[in-house]
């Protein structure tokens, strides 16, 4: 009763723009940050339903990522770090669009039923909140606590601007009973780092000139976070550009979405940098891309993409087990072959899919979206999954950390020191450093960094690992995007039924072609994608499918 009043009074006060229907997609809920105040009031009260009901604390972030600055949005944090699971999606999505608070209340009343969530009185929930640097965020932050307040028994607790992986990071290790504030993300983060560091073989070391990591802070809340890293760091020296202090507008003209899909160097970058290691984030610091400027006045660059760290990491991490492997007796040892699978989306550069396959990795891939990839990438013991936008990280089993411990702990007492060893020490300090709960930029880039140190490979020398094939993407609009239908990994269209057969002909006629189209999670569009031999081809093949999709 009680209950039913307090959320009757508070809905009034957030009442649904007209005439605007949201839906969870891909990443939240993301809009023009004036229509959502009430969508996150109600983000609000199902973070803290969906903290009574897993008895765990709850994230919940305002963020709209590498979208424009007047855009916001609202994702949800589950209890292990990763996104909201997908079976409360359509419940996000009938809550926020529910037309007046009665209808909201007999929503929320019916789910709890149908969910069998028990509510207590005493503060038995916990929702963690977090924003990025957008100034809509403070307003925003505002509006979840009222919703979450009106759920009684739940507490809140904000901890004001982070990136997206540390208050997931936070999340997750809250509910795994460990240290879980900023302050120790940044110890953990720092002290594996060391750790690889001091691991790597001696006498190797990058060239003075590319000694320096430059790094595009896209104006939002990474290049503050990366700032107070790397003042806990004395092996790397790194510049960031792009803190959003000097006037420069979060996303515009910066950041890794567009240095990734423009191919050109960011603002505040130019001619003094060619050839020089650089890095971009994104606007909530969950996606990093590599890149160096090209010395012909062009203002593009030699792009690093997330496919190149993804093949970067994958290497690496099969390379030190096979070292932990070379030393095994098979007589004697306990030996654990370890499950190693690499995961891509259909928008991996096909160049990318074939370097890995014939470095001996079991490729897969999943749909567009990282709660796709991390679900398989958690299907092995040491899963590596990337976008090539720059989203990824890698995943470590229990099982396979509880063996690796057990490992290092049976080599350190027969043969301290050695090269098995510390291939063991090594995949332990990845296994800290790297984000368990999502991709994360911060720690990707220490991970490169640290490989790098180790291989000592400049970064022409990693960008040069293979050579991407030309691609080309486009997008349609489309009145109706739910009408394309995708298998396979969104790489075969089912619906509209002839579409198929004619993108397998068109694709046909060029040299390494290869054409998908997927509806995007984010617009109102229809995406096509394309690469072969040549640009003019890639070109070429992505006008004739898009012809196709009008
Ligand atoms: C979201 C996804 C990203 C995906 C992108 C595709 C998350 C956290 N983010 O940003 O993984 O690449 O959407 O957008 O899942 P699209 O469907 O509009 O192409
Ligand atoms: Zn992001």
């Amino acid at each position: 009763e009680e209950q039913v009043s307090l959320l009757l009074k508070s809905a009034a006060l957030f009442p649904p723009p007209h005439g605007v229907k949201l839906s969870y997609g891909t990443a939240g809920f993301r809009a023009d940050a004036s229509l959502l105040q009430s969508a996150v009031f109600r983000v609000g009260i199902l973070a803290a339903l969906r903290s009574f009901k897993t008895q765990s604390v709850i994230g919940l972030m305002i963020t709209a990522s590498h979208n424009k600055v007047t855009d916001n949005g609202v994702k949800v944090a589950d209890p292990n770090g990763g996104m909201l699971s997908q079976d409360w999606e359509p419940f996000a999505d009938k809550l926020v669009n529910a037309s007046t608070p009665q209808l909201l209340v007999s929503l929320i009343v019916e789910f709890i039923k149908k969910e069998n969530i028990r509510l207590a009185g005493k503060p038995s929930a916990e929702v963690w909140l977090g924003r990025d640097t957008r100034p809509s965020g403070e307003s925003l932050i505002e509006a979840a606590k009222e919703g979450i307040n009106s759920i009684i028994g739940a507490a809140v607790l904000d901890f004001g601007v982070l990136t997206t992986p540390q208050l997931y990071w936070m999340v997750r290790a809250r509910n795994k009973g460990w240290k879980a504030t900023e302050q120790n993300y940044f110890e953990q983060l720092s002290s594996s780092f060391r750790c690889l560091m001091d691991l790597t073989p001696n006498g190797i070391k990058v060239n003075e000139e590319d000694d320096k990591l430059i790094v595009d802070g896209a104006n939002g809340v990474g290049g503050e976070k990366l700032e107070i890293l790397n003042n806990m760091l004395n092996n790397l020296a790194i510049e960031v550009r792009n803190c959003g202090n000097d006037g420069g507008i979060l996303n515009e003209g910066v950041g890794a979405d567009y240095v990734q899909k423009e191919k050109v160097i960011p603002r505040g970058f130019g001619s003094k940098d060619v050839g020089k290691r650089c890095a971009s984030l994104d606007g909530d610091a969950d996606r990093l891309v590599y890149f160096s400027v090209l010395s012909d006045l062009s203002n593009k660059v030699d792009l690093v993409d997330g496919d190149k760290i993804l093949s970067l990491f994958a290497i690496f991490v099969k390379e030190q087990l096979s070292i932990l492997y070379k030393g095994a007796d098979p007589e004697t040892h306990s030996s654990y072959q370890a499950r190693v699978g690499v995961v891509q989306t259909a928008y991996a550069n096909g160049a990318s899919t074939d370097y890995l396959k014939q470095s001996g990795l079991e490729v897969v891939l999943t749909p567009t979206g990282v709660k796709f990839l991390h679900e398989k990438a958690a299907q092995y013991d040491i899963g590596i999954y990337f976008e090539a936008n720059g989203h990824g990280t890698i995943l470590f089993s229990d099982g396979f950390l509880s063996w690796l411990e057990a490992k290092n702990n049976e080599l350190a007492s027969i043969s301290e020191g050695s090269e098995e060893q510390k291939a063991a020490l090594r995949l332990l300090a990845v296994s800290r450093l790297i984000n368990q709960a999502v991709g994360d930029a911060l720690s990707g880039l220490l991970l490169v960094e640290s490989i790098l140190q180790y291989k000592g490979w400049s970064v022409h020398k990693w960008a040069g690992l293979y050579e991407d094939l030309p691609s080309r993407q486009l997008k349609v609009k489309v009145v109706d995007r739910t009408a394309v239908v995708t298998e396979n990994a969104e790489t075969v269209v089912v619906r509209p039924l002839e579409i198929q057969d004619a993108i397998i002909a068109e694709t046909a006629k060029y040299p390494r072609g290869r054409s998908f189209i997927r509806p995007s999670g984010t617009e109102d569009v229809i995406r096509v994608y394309a690469e072969a031999s040549t640009q003019e081809a890639a070109d070429n093949l992505a006008n004739s499918v898009a012809m196709l999709v009008d």
